[in-house]
């Protein structure tokens, strides 16, 4: 059984759809997990979001020791967390930084990532069709390294 791929969000994030469509779409949290599972077409995803910093590096500890990728949206936890960098450092495999909005086209506050730096790779400004792109560059970041597949 191949371990799964965990798709971390932060944050707000399950308010998605329901405010500022403008910038981030319309398209649900729920139906982004969609988009994703039929991407993976078949792969485990381990879809997950919180709003607390602490769940989130819980999950990152737990991708450590049974994940083969994270795709993680920290939210706002992307600019002010040197605790989930932290986790995610210890992380062995691929990792994708994502965000739904181009960071670097808004306000200065959103231009300095803490994880960009740790991340495999970074995708930002494609909206939500950002997850599924993502879940299919982690695969093929997984396939090139069949020990953690
Ligand atoms: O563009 C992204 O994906 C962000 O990670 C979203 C974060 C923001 O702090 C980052 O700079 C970029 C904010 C998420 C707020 O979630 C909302 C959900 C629904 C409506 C409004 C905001």
């Amino acid at each position: 059984m191949s371990k799964p791929i965990y798709i971390l969000n932060g944050p707000n994030l399950n308010r998605l759809g329901t405010r500022e469509p403008e910038i981030y779409g319309r398209t649900t949290l729920a139906e982004v997990e969609a988009m994703c599972r039929e991407a993976a077409s078949g792969h485990t995803i381990v879809f997950r979001q919180s709003n607390r910093e602490y769940e989130i590096i819980e999950w990152v500890h737990e991708a450590i020791d049974e994940g083969s990728g994270i795709i993680i949206n920290p939210a706002a936890f992307t600019f002010t967390s040197m605790a989930i960098m932290d986790a995610l450092k210890m992380f062995p495999g691929p990792m994708i930084e994502l965000h739904i909005s181009n960071i670097h086209r808004r306000e200065q506050i959103y231009h300095k990532s803490y994880v960009s730096p740790i991340a495999t790779a970074v995708i930002a400004g494609l909206g939500t069709k950002g997850y599924p792109i993502a879940v299919q560059a982690i695969l093929d970041m997984i396939s090139q390294s069949p020990a953690r597949a």
